[in-house]
């Protein structure tokens, strides 16, 4: 998969691409992510890529000239089934459809700053506008790569363990992930020790103690999304014991 990336501060990305599994994904050529700076293409002496809003009240937002230039170099390297992402507040916000949507492409993503773009530049050029969250944000370079890191960990071939990927929140067929633990047994003077059943090495009756729990997380934390899932006979069965245990505790 081919990434672009339109920002007048491709700085803040190094750290980011440098680490972790999005490094290791460009070592393996599994992807590849390139900058392009719209101050390396003004159309003017002084390298200005912001102008004042027509209509007053102040501010100013990425002139269009240098935008369509870098996105027409960007088209020059990466050539085919390319979508062009420009990431606002204004976007579609982001779902796991809309993730879907972009996986069999490359993708060239629009950072705007200050008070935003010119708008002809969504009008002509962006295929789809997202946003990350109902906030404000200083510039689209985060949610560039928020979007970037939800993307690379679904490219075929990045996560070497694939079932951790499909064992996480909300891949999880709509739950949240169960508690897990790890080493040591016991933590002395800590409240919430490992559930016995987890050392028993039945197979069958962690599985099921992981599905009541993540049940159990669901509603209790996002029953938003447990009202949006239909249950099996099973999961209606450990939902009802995680319910009875928990009205016993509480
Ligand atoms: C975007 C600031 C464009 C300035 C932003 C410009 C955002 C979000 C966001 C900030 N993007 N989801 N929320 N961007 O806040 O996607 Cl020009």
């Amino acid at each position: 998969m081919l990434i672009g990336v339109i920002s007048l501060f491709p700085e803040i990305f190094q750290p980011f691409i440098k680490y972790g599994i999005i490094q290791k994904s460009i070592k393996k050529k599994l992807l590849s992510i390139d900058f392009w700076n719209p101050r390396n293409y003004t159309n003017n002496k002084k390298y200005k890529v912001d102008s004042t809003i027509y209509g007053g009240g102040g501010g100013v937002i990425l002139k269009a000239e240098p935008l369509i230039r870098s996105i027409e170099q960007a088209k020059l390297k990466i050539r085919n089934n390319i979508k062009l992402i420009y990431l606002s507040p204004q976007g579609r916000k982001i779902d796991t459809a809309c993730i879907n949507s972009l996986l069999c492409k490359n993708i060239i993503l629009i950072c705007g700053r200050y008070k935003g773009i010119d708008e002809r530049i969504i009008t002509n050029f962006v295929d789809e506008e997202i946003s990350i969250g109902d906030y404000i944000l200083s510039g689209g370079e985060l949610p560039a790569m928020v979007l970037i890191d939800i993307i690379v960990r679904l490219i075929p071939g990045v996560l070497n363990n694939i079932l951790s990927n499909s064992t996480d929140s909300f891949f999880n067929n709509g739950l949240l992930d169960c508690p897990n633990y790890t080493k040591p047994r016991v933590l002395n003077n800590f409240k919430g020790q490992v559930p016995k059943i987890l050392l028993s090495g039945d197979h069958k009756k962690i599985q099921q103690w992981r599905l009541k729990q993540s049940l159990g997380a669901t509603w209790l934390k996002r029953p938003d999304l447990l009202k949006k899932k239909k249950l099996t006979k099973e999961e209606k069965f450990l939902f009802n014991e995680f319910k009875t245990s928990y009205f016993k505790k509480n």
